[in-house]
């Protein structure tokens, strides 16, 4: 009887300090950050290598990272993923938007029930999201594509903007700088023709450079603010015989651009860092989550490996900002080593 009860007791204690275990990892589980991150699309490497930094940072924070994207890059899908999200009662959503003025309305579900809301590249609408991250202001990074084409071209001739979809915020605020700096007197002999629109799908991106070539016999240049359209332009140049003729240059992914930097196609074009700028978003989405910042102008945190931020003024939103910084130039000096990179 006695060595009954020193073994039940033994048994309560070991029963309680279990139970203890148990609901100590279910209060762990439960405050386990899920980190959602909704992109364009599935399948296109820029979006691989935003998913890379933001995976290594969900893991150095112990967060679960959820990543989805639509097949084709459509608002459609992001709507029907984010619905699915918010359903789920994930802690935070970051997205980069196919059309930011179809995620309004979702987006502000979201907010409303609680889940925190970020805008990368998408920070045309106002009150669409908590706070808005870029990777450089649109200015710099449109202004920096008309430079290169000019270098590129020697300052005269036509011009042509081969771009993503036509309700894509991001390109569509960059072309809109493009073409102030263009108005400049320094321009004033690069006549733009026109601006087509490849969707960030590779074969109709490829197609729509075959129709510069026809429409525009003279065609100088082309600037592609897209990773998928600037490979297809520079794949066409390449495959038309163009290269020397017709220049490329525009947003791109140094591991796509190599073989093109290399044959002359697009010998300079610039970009960021996408590993980056995955891992800073998952670091807002948990401040956010974790309410250590409200997205507010002023409000300042730490973002891991990447250091201390500021969120700025967003001009016109009361909603902040948030810059990665650090736009960079890729040419046959450094592509070699970057393109091992991203
Ligand atoms: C494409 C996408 C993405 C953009 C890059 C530069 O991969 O459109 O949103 O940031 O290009």
């Amino acid at each position: 009887m006695k060595s009954w009860v020193k073994i039940g007791t033994l048994s309560l204690v070991a029963l309680s300090l279990l139970t203890f275990g148990l609901m100590q990892d279910s209060a762990q589980a439960q405050d386990k950050k899920q980190l959602a991150l909704v992109v364009k699309n599935i399948g296109n490497p820029w979006f691989d290598a935003i998913r890379k930094g933001w995976d290594e940072a969900c893991t150095e924070i112990g967060a679960e990272s959820i990543f989805r994207g639509p097949e084709q890059p459509t608002p459609e899908g992001q709507i029907e993923i984010m619905e699915s999200l918010i359903a789920q009662g994930v802690s935070s959503i970051t997205y980069a938007a196919n059309d930011p003025q179809s995620l309004v309305n979702v987006s502000q579900k979201a907010m409303k029930r609680g889940i925190p809301v970020v805008g990368w590249e998408s920070a045309i609408v106002p009150d669409s999201r908590d706070i808005s991250v870029e990777p450089a202001s649109a200015q710099a990074i449109g202004a920096d594509q008309v430079k290169i084409i000019s270098e590129l071209i020697g300052g005269k001739g036509q011009i042509a903007i081969l771009s993503a979809a036509a309700t894509m915020g991001n390109q569509n605020t960059w072309i809109k700088y493009m073409k102030e700096e263009l108005a400049k007197p320094e321009y004033k002999d690069i006549e733009l023709v026109g601006v087509v629109y490849g969707d960030d799908v590779r074969e109709k991106s490829y197609n729509e450079a075959l129709g510069l070539f026809k429409s525009y016999p003279d065609l100088k240049g082309i600037i592609s603010p897209t990773t998928v359209g600037i490979a297809a332009a520079a794949r066409a140049v390449t495959d038309q015989n163009l290269i020397g003729k017709v220049m490329v240059t525009g947003l791109g992914m140094p591991s796509e651009m190599k073989e093109y930097v290399l044959n002359g196609a697009s010998p300079v074009f610039g970009i960021w860092n996408p590993i980056d700028l995955g891992y800073l978003n998952a670091y807002i989405a948990l401040r956010l989550a974790n309410k250590e910042i409200t997205g507010k102008p002023g409000e300042e945190f730490d973002a891991g490996r990447l250091g201390h931020y500021k969120v700025e003024v967003q001009e016109g939103v009361t909603n902040g900002l948030v810059y990665l910084g650090g736009l960079f130039r890729f040419d046959k000096s450094n592509i070699e080593e970057f393109s091992k990179v991203f």
